[in-house]
């Protein structure tokens, strides 16, 4: 079967087009790694050719050695992934040590893996470690709502996952752990990367301060889902803020409510985050 045409390339792209649709890609902005499954690998290994030479990332990792990632390419526009897969997207091997990639299909043209690179991979592995090898996809976006709402509060996690907890009521379903903050840094490289990788011990999404978000899931509709529901609760928080002379909205969740969501489905939240929890 050809690359583009197995399941995980095509719901691969589907994101793409769903993240682009959503307004969060502009130009080359965002990017998506996928760890492969073995079936996966099995379903596209006749059409690998690797090539080029083995590239250091300035970053390591145990427990991906030998693994194999589709990625979107640096410089690659998310509305062309879906047109355009073997251009605007490929996949990379790791080598044995860990440490390095080389490109095994697509990225044609010369083209390499997404700058930020290194923080999906550092992610992929603090991730794997934490959900017992389900979690699969590392996904950033550039969703206004949230770089909005970073020009506005301070980077901290525990008042940032209130106000998202506090403005729709399934957020703490979706969430339950909150959202950690990475202050402004530069980003495509090992330092934003190992600051990401280690509030990702701990959080499923990480905002980068006047940037975006990355978000972590099992599957690829866990992830979008999870940045779509952090990205709306931002801009409806943004709105009733608005709407209210700039002020903070005054009627939102309590934590007393907060709590009875959890009690009914049966989920536990951050209790450094919600007052009155255990
Ligand atoms: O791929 O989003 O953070 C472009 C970016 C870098
Ligand atoms: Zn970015």
């Amino acid at each position: 079967m050809a690359v583009e045409q197995t399941e995980c390339a095509k719901r691969f792209a589907r994101l793409c087009t769903d993240g682009y649709a959503q307004g969060w890609h502009e130009a080359n902005g965002g990017n998506l790694t996928y760890r492969m499954t073995d079936a996966d690998i099995e379903a596209c290994r006749a059409d690998f050719a690797p090539r080029g030479e083995w590239v250091k990332m300035g970053v390591q990792a145990d427990n991906l050695r030998g693994a194999y990632f589709m990625t979107t390419g640096s410089g690659k526009f998310m509305r062309n992934v879906a047109d355009y897969p073997a251009e605007s997207t490929g996949i990379v091997e790791i080598n044995d040590a860990g440490d390095a990639w080389r490109i095994v299909w697509g990225l044609e043209g010369g083209a390499r893996p997404t700058s930020e690179f290194p923080t999906h991979f550092m992610n992929h592995s603090i991730r794997l470690d934490a959900t017992n090898g389900e979690n699969r996809v590392i996904y950033h976006a550039h969703c206004p709502n949230i770089i909005t709402l970073s020009t506005l509060i301070e980077p901290d996690a525990r008042t940032w996952t209130r106000i998202l907890w506090q403005s729709m009521t399934e957020c703490v379903i979706i969430f339950p752990q909150g959202v950690g903050l990475v202050p402004w840094m530069v980003p495509g490289g090992a330092a934003i990367a190992r600051e990401t990788a280690k509030l990702m011990e701990r959080y499923d999404a990480v905002v980068w301060t006047q940037h975006g978000m990355f978000v972590s899931g099992n599957s690829f509709d866990a992830a979008f889902g999870m940045m779509h529901t952090i990205e709306k609760s931002a801009g409806l928080y943004l709105a009733a803020r608005a709407a209210n002379g700039g002020k903070a909205p005054e009627f939102t969740i309590s934590d007393e409510q907060l709590l009875q969501v959890c009690r009914a489905f049966d989920v536990k939240a951050n209790p450094a985050f919600l007052d009155g929890a255990e």
